[in-house]
């Protein structure tokens, strides 16, 4: 199957899959319960993803606590539209609620992609750190500044590597010219740029057949992306940079949210928070075992010293170009978790 037809293929499952949780709603001895609120919550992930599960889950313990009056139907696959496009649609209401990194909502909230700057994070534990802490915090009002609400807990995405369909990337030199798709998102274009690279700004939806038709080479994202958005089947190399951390945050549309009561709120919040927390866990044990899954699928790994990346891009004036972009507040909330940078 093309890399069209099966992502049509792949749409008109989840339409139909999500027809049927909604039409099970309305049982048919009890139509009168149906609910109160219907949630409309959409993401762009594959339904193998534990975002997905974890987040179906969620919805599950939402309906039984709140006795079916709260209703989050899931929209997965992307199949509401691009990431660009659901960030619109989450502003204007047409969802209710939208999974997304820093990296795509930086473009309406820039500081959201602060925790992307290029090798911040050692490690998970400086992670959740900043993201539960005051790093996360801050994100969060900026956040509720533009009619969005984002839930306390961040889904993790993951620290993301490189794939590329013509060879791996071992030193910085490695990425001149390569031709790579990243998420749109002005901080991942400005680091690419920094190292040499090609970027182009392409939505995952359509970050498949782009690598398929080669109108690029390479792209980035964490293991369980690399498995679960099949990427193995176009991309020979996965090079372990751990370049970036992303998360995603769950963010709900103001309106849609004021309008749920406080104790119904409070239920939403309480199991959303929980799932994700639980999702954590599941990617972190993806982390472990994806590596041999997608060695089988015939890729091939290294893992490149990443001190030679951050040294191009602080010669570059990638860390204080975005230092000034962001601010000395900002900044030193970041750096509260990571070791500094200059
Ligand atoms: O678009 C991507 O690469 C993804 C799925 O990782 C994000 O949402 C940033």
């Amino acid at each position: 199957m093309n890399s069209y037809s099966r992502r049509a293929f792949m749409r008109t499952l989840g339409a139909a899959s999500a027809v049927a949780a909604g039409a099970s709603v309305v049982a048919p001895i009890a139509r009168a319960q149906a609910a109160q609120y219907k949630l409309k919550y959409a993401h762009n992930l594959a339904i193998s993803h534990p975002l997905n599960i974890r987040a179906k889950e969620a919805a599950d313990a939402i309906r039984k606590e709140t006795n079916g009056r709260v209703d989050l139907q899931i929209f997965p696959n992307g199949q509401m539209g691009t990431d660009t496009d659901m960030l619109s649609q989450v502003r204007s209401g047409a969802i209710d609620f939208l999974t997304q990194g820093g990296v795509v909502l930086s473009t309406l909230v820039p500081v959201s992609a602060i925790n992307g700057i290029g090798f911040a994070f050692k490690d998970y534990n400086q992670v959740w750190a900043a993201m539960d802490g005051d790093l996360g915090a801050h994100i969060r009002t900026a956040i509720s500044k533009v009619g969005l609400v984002a839930m306390d807990k961040v889904w993790d995405n993951g620290f993301r590597h490189i794939t590329s369909s013509i060879k791996p990337v071992q030193m910085p030199t490695d990425l001149k010219g390569l031709k790579i798709r990243v998420p749109v998102s002005p901080l991942w274009t400005s680091m690419f740029k920094a190292l040499d690279a090609s970027p182009t700004s392409i939505n995952f939806s359509e970050a498949y057949s782009a690598l398929q038709t080669k109108v690029v080479d390479a792209e980035e994202n964490p293991l369980a992306l690399i498995d679960t958005g099949r990427f193995y089947e176009v991309q020979k190399y996965c090079s372990l940079t751990g370049h970036i951390w992303d998360g995603f945050w769950f963010l709900g549309n103001a309106r849609s949210w004021g309008n749920l009561p406080p104790d119904l709120q409070a239920i939403v919040a309480k199991h959303l928070n929980a799932a994700a927390i639980r999702e954590r866990a599941d990617v972190a044990a993806l982390n472990t075992s994806l590596e041999t899954q997608l060695k089988a699928h015939g890729m091939v790994f290294n893992k490149p010293d990443t001190q030679p990346f951050r040294a191009a891009l602080q010669k570059s004036g990638f860390y204080d170009q975005w230092r000034k972009k962001y601010g000395d507040e900002s900044w030193a909330l970041l750096e509260k978790y990571t070791q500094k940078f200059a």
